[in-house]
């Protein structure tokens, strides 16, 4: 199960936008409560080429691809020195495989901010060292286990790199930087996989504005530069409003939209950035039965795709017949029509299912 948690300071507008996204309803009030269990959610991504199979083949059951969002305690200035909730809540973001740093652009003097002043450049950098001093936690504490291990005994060639590799990676944080920007090989991403670093995992900045906060923003001028330098992408959300977006009936809810130049509702585009953020697609196994939406990392094979339906199937895997969604619909929706244009074919392990591939595995066990 794919889970995105929310980041950012109290009272930036983390469970505006977890409703936004979720429509779950929860609470949303103007001053930080103490509360550390997080809310989650499960969400359905969105995807009309689903919707569109289900008209096809009109089958007993459907299931949508679906993503976890979890809204967590605010973090604060020195969460990661212990302050505050501290730890309790960084243990929650690092079962997140993806963040969304929500930070606070609108202006509403009802609502306190914890730093009193609206500057989302400063508070965005706030959030960003606290995850970078959880961080270097992770690495001191392992870097001291290896010293005092060798201060016993010959370490392994494996410890010995990865303690090299830690040091590096302890200079790069101290420089206050992610560890996202250092560069990782695949194989030293995959040995550094076991400590979950909270600044490696993609990240999607929401701007949460308020509704006359439209074009150039004068407040986000120093963070979008900053982002740009950064590399890390953004979504503009009206979190307060599009909340009450979600509760109007569809007619009121595209009025509304136009008004404030959205063409695609904010739960949408969250959830689809969030999607893209991750590397993710979707491919579907589809019949009268049941019409299905499954999730998977960019560059999986055909075996990982039956692994993800059931492990028999990647157990007994002999060959995927795959036909690219556009291509059925081009064809009538008709198997045998996309089996005479030969657009229908049967794959190997090996092979790299595309987004919108339609999969049916043959297997044996
Ligand atoms: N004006 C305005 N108020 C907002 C917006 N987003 C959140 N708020 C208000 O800010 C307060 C804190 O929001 P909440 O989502 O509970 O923040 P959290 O502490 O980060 O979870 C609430 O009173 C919200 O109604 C926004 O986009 N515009
Ligand atoms: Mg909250």
């Amino acid at each position: 199960m794919l889970k995105c948690g929310i980041v950012g300071l109290p009272l930036s507008g983390k469970s505006t936008v977890f409703n936004v996204i979720t429509r779950a309803g929860a609470e949303v009030k103007p001053y930080a409560s103490g509360k550390t269990e997080p809310n989650r959610a499960l969400v359905n991504v969105p995807d009309s080429r689903f919707d569109r199979l289900v008209e096809i083949f009109k089958p007993k059951s459907e299931k949508p691809a679906d993503v976890e969002f979890v809204d967590l305690a605010g973090l604060s200035r020195d969460a990661g020195k212990g302050a505050g909730l501290g730890n309790s809540f960084l243990s929650f973001v690092s079962e997140s495989e993806a963040l969304l740093h929500v930070v606070r652009v609108f202006k509403n003097d009802s609502v306190p901010h914890p730093e009193n002043s609206i500057d989302p450049l400063r508070d965005f950098r706030i959030v960003e060292a606290e995850l970078i001093y959880r961080d270097l936690g992770v690495i001191s504490n392992r870097l001291a286990r290896l010293d005092e291990k060798k201060a016993k005994k010959k370490l392994t060639p494996q410890e010995s790199a990865e303690l090299d590799l830690l040091r590096e990676l302890e200079a790069h944080l101290l420089n206050e930087l992610p560890l996202r920007e250092f560069p990782l090989t695949d194989e030293q991403k995959r040995a550094l996989s076991g400590f979950a670093f909270l600044t490696l995992k993609p990240e999607l900045v929401v701007l949460n504005l308020d509704d006359t906060q439209t074009g150039d923003v004068a407040e986000l001028s120093g963070l979008e530069e900053e982002m740009t330098r950064k590399g890390l992408k953004s979504v503009r959300v009206y979190g307060a409003t599009e909340m009450e977006l979600e509760q109007l009936d569809p007619a009121d809810r595209e009025e509304f939209m136009r008004d404030l130049a959205i063409s695609e509702p904010g739960r949408e585009r969250l959830i689809h950035e969030a999607y893209k953020l991750l590397g993710l697609i979707s491919f579907f196994t589809s019949g009268t039965d049941e019409v299905r939406a499954w999730t998977l990392r960019e560059g999986s094979t055909a075996v990982d795709a039956a692994g993800t339906i059931h492990s028999d199937l990647a157990r007994g895997f002999i060959r995927a017949q795959v036909v690219a969604y556009d291509d059925f619909i081009a064809n009538g929706a008709s198997i045998p029509a996309c089996r005479d244009k030969g657009v229908l074919r049967l794959e190997g392990k090996e092979y790299i299912v595309k987004d919108g591939d339609m999969i049916e595995i043959r297997f044996n066990v």
